[in-house]
């Protein structure tokens, strides 16, 4: 391919929008364009990258025995219906009516369709396990597309279900894709993270989610520094910190209640300047509305509410803080005064840490007043305790003990056990080895693959631009021509181009009628992983220069010693023995 010839329309500057470096640089490099807010065509580079993308995930995919099918974009309503999810998700779903009126969606995901197909077309226990994929584009109708092909309206994913005929099948089946999953990312030179996550809305249990860690990640990773521990912020857990057992009001000598007058004091952080005690002692009481319940949710004074946490220890669908009236109503005061003693006739839960705390500070229920030596146990108990507040760094591990750290994270990939949610709403069944008819159990996994190329960029760039692993890298090398004015220059790299596509190293020739800098600049913001120059200082020796793009300083080789140094350099991150090799650097020893 020659450069002078290729649609890739690289920019010194791009629009303000992009606010991540992925995004800036897929635009800078020619790789995509915006068709209109979250929708991008992917230019000839972007798209060469994609493919690459999806060549390792079909291979680990197959070679993890799933087999590939192509499942509609346009979805019929009805199936939506018999999971209940066609209400469920509102505005977020694209959805439209055909010429005879009748209701469809495009695609955000593929339960629904392919639990409908196996339903019709897998009878019997000698078809299972069954695992399925494909890789096609999904919409969802994002409130705030951003970060260009990371949160946008269209995008491209690696769906896979599986079809077990029992738990301990689904369980196998999760494990090989886990294993796949780790083998693709290590493949496109992604350093992830499996961490553990709430299921959410898909339903199911277990669920892990492959995290890229980079400051632009929209998701918070809680990991321990100690051992593998890692977990969304949002399912993450820690060691509560036990000074003893929890007050039972006998135990410690803690004088009786107290009433004081704390006018207009509301915040935590007005209470601890107005008494002069820490946040630690403080029993913070928010009042939500968990489904149609009104509950008092009591945390440390220096902890938030997890509404995730919450929603799980309630059994309830939807969490929500009261509005200021439901509050006086239940409290009996203005916001900022409630507490837990008193409240009776209200649910009250407690995160683990508050039975713990000895002399707390408390609202009194009472406008203007708290209340302080409120011990657990001897001056309120809570209905519930359970671990409703968020993690946070230096927590410690729930495992091991050990510091937990935090992180921002692209989330790439998704794994989760959908039991037999989809199956039993859509009566997909088999009949056992008995005859008896049996419920399938599922399992669903995502990896985005438009997602995935901008997450290589956030781990892959450089002050100059891209540095593409050599296994998706648009092309290997970059041949440059510093004069094709010149034919001796031309011819001589345009037989080394020849030489270097026979040995199986993808090349562009840079033929512009171009100053060497401009040539120079776009092969680094590009990112190629080589760049061969074909000039007038080394051409009389019969010399090019070969440069690595993660390496500073160039070498001078002979045309053929080039093209086998080249090939050498290539030919381990093609095909599937770039995944097999441990912790192989994207350039190993160049
Ligand atoms: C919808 C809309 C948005 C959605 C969903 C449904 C996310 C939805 C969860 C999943 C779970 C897994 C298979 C591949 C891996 C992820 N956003 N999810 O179900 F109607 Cl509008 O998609 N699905």
């Amino acid at each position: 391919m020659r450069l002078s010839a290729l649609l890739a329309p690289t920019l010194r500057e791009v629009p303000s929008e992009a606010e991540v470096v992925s995004h800036r640089l897929m635009l800078r490099a020619g790789l995509m364009r915006k068709a209109a807010g979250g929708i991008y065509t992917y230019l000839p580079l972007g798209y060469r990258v994609l493919k690459k993308i999806m060549a390792i995930v079909r291979e680990e995919m197959d070679a993890a025995g799933s087999q590939e099918l192509m499942l509609p974009i346009i979805q019929p309503a009805e199936l939506w219906h018999q999971t209940g999810r066609w209400a469920e998700y509102g505005d977020e779903m694209f959805r439209l009516k055909d010429r005879h009126g009748r209701s469809f969606c495009l695609g955000p995901t593929h339960e629904e369709i392919i639990t409908d197909l196996v339903r019709s077309e897998v009878r019997s226990y000698r078809q299972l396990p069954l695992i399925l994929y494909q890789i096609q584009n999904k919409y969802r109708d994002e409130i705030r597309p951003r970060f260009g092909v990371i949160r946008g309206r269209e995008f491209i994913m690696k769906d896979a279900y599986s079809f077990d005929r029992d738990r301990a099948g689904l369980d196998v089946s999760y494990q090989k894709m886990f294993e796949a999953y780790q083998r693709i990312f290590r493949r496109v030179g992604l350093e992830t993270r499996a961490v553990l996550a709430d299921p959410g809305a898909i339903g199911g249990d277990d669920t892990h989610e492959f995290m890229v860690l980079a400051d632009t990640g929209e998701a918070e990773v809680v990991y321990c520094t100690k051992c593998q521990y890692a977990a969304n912020v949002e399912k993450a857990a820690a060691r509560v910190l036990s000074p003893e057992e929890p007050g039972d009001g006998k135990s410690v000598a803690v004088p009786p209640l107290q009433e004081i007058s704390t006018p207009g004091v509301r915040s935590i952080a007005e209470l601890e300047a107005f008494l002069g005690l820490p946040a630690t002692q403080m029993i913070k009481t928010l009042i939500y509305k968990a489904d149609d319940r009104v509950v008092a949710v009591l945390v440390r004074g220096d902890r938030e509410v997890n509404e995730l946490k919450l929603a799980r220890a309630l059994g309830a669908s939807s969490v929500e803080p009261a509005d200021a009236a439901t509050v006086e109503k239940a409290t009996g005061a203005p916001v900022g005064f409630a507490g837990p003693v008193g409240l009776d006739g209200l649910m009250i839960v407690a995160d683990l840490e508050v039975p713990f705390i000895q002399d707390g500070v408390t609202g009194a229920n009472k406008a203007d007043t708290h209340l302080r030596h409120v011990v657990y146990g001897r001056d309120y108990r809570a209905g519930l305790v359970a671990d409703v507040r968020f993690v946070v760094a230096g927590d410690l591990c729930p495992e091991c003990g050990g510091t937990l750290a935090s992180a921002r994270g692209i989330e790439v990939g998704q794994v989760f056990k959908l039991g037999t949610k989809y199956s039993a709403a859509l009566g997909a069944t088999y009949l056992d080895e008995t005859g008896q008819e049996r419920l399938i159990e599922m399992g669903c996994y995502g990896i985005g693959i438009s997602r995935t190329m901008a997450a290589i960029i956030e781990q892959h760039h450089d002050e100059r631009g891209i540095r593409w692993p050599i296994s998706v890298a648009p092309y290997h090398v970059d041949l440059i021509v510093i004069n094709p004015a010149d034919s001796a220059q031309l011819q001589a790299a345009e037989s080394l181009y020849d030489n270097l596509w026979e040995a199986g190293v993808e090349v562009v020739l840079d033929d512009r009628d171009e100053r060497a800098g401009v040539k120079f600049n776009d092969a680094d913001l590009i990112g190629f992983p080589f760049r061969v120059v074909v000039g007038p200082r080394t051409l009389g020796e019969g010399k090019v220069e070969v440069k690595a793009r993660v390496q500073d300083e160039a070498r001078i080789l002979p045309f053929d010693e080039a093209v086998r140094y080249l090939q050498e350099q290539i030919a381990p991150h093609v095909g599937r023995g770039g995944a097999l090799v441990e912790s192989r650097s994207c350039h190993p020893g160049i």
